[in-house]
């Protein structure tokens, strides 16, 4: 199993206010050129807590600042991976989505779309 080519995907996380969110991988491989951006916030506009390829994020647990986390995936074109599983504690609401590019970018890409 893996993930497909030439995908974005969002993830937003909300826990109650007031708490932290602590995020590990329980498994992470990403195939060449694709990644996973994390923020420490509500949206891609606030602090970046890092940015993990091939298997970076085994072994790490991530605590935000804040109860939101905002997640990017990024797929290219070629070189496919089996994907995440992640863990969070303390979850209340949680939400993706994922598109397909309709024309490939280059990679990597300017900017990220907002949904
Ligand atoms: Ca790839």
């Amino acid at each position: 199993m893996s993930y497909d080519n030439n995908h974005e995907c969002i993830y937003s996380i909300q826990v109650n206010a007031g708490k932290g969110i602590n995020i590990s991988a329980r498994t992470f491989h990403l195939g060449q050129g694709d990644y996973l951006k994390i923020y420490d916030g509500k949206d891609n506009t606030a602090q970046v807590l890092g940015v993990f390829t091939g298997s970076a994020m085994l072994g790490l647990t991530l605590i935000s600042t804040s109860n939101h986390l905002w997640l990017e995936f990024f797929s290219d074109a070629e070189s496919m991976g089996e994907g995440f599983r992640l863990l969070y504690s303390r979850v209340i609401y949680e939400d993706s989505k994922c598109h397909k590019w309709d024309n490939v970018l280059p990679f990597p890409p300017a900017s990220f779309s907002t949904f």
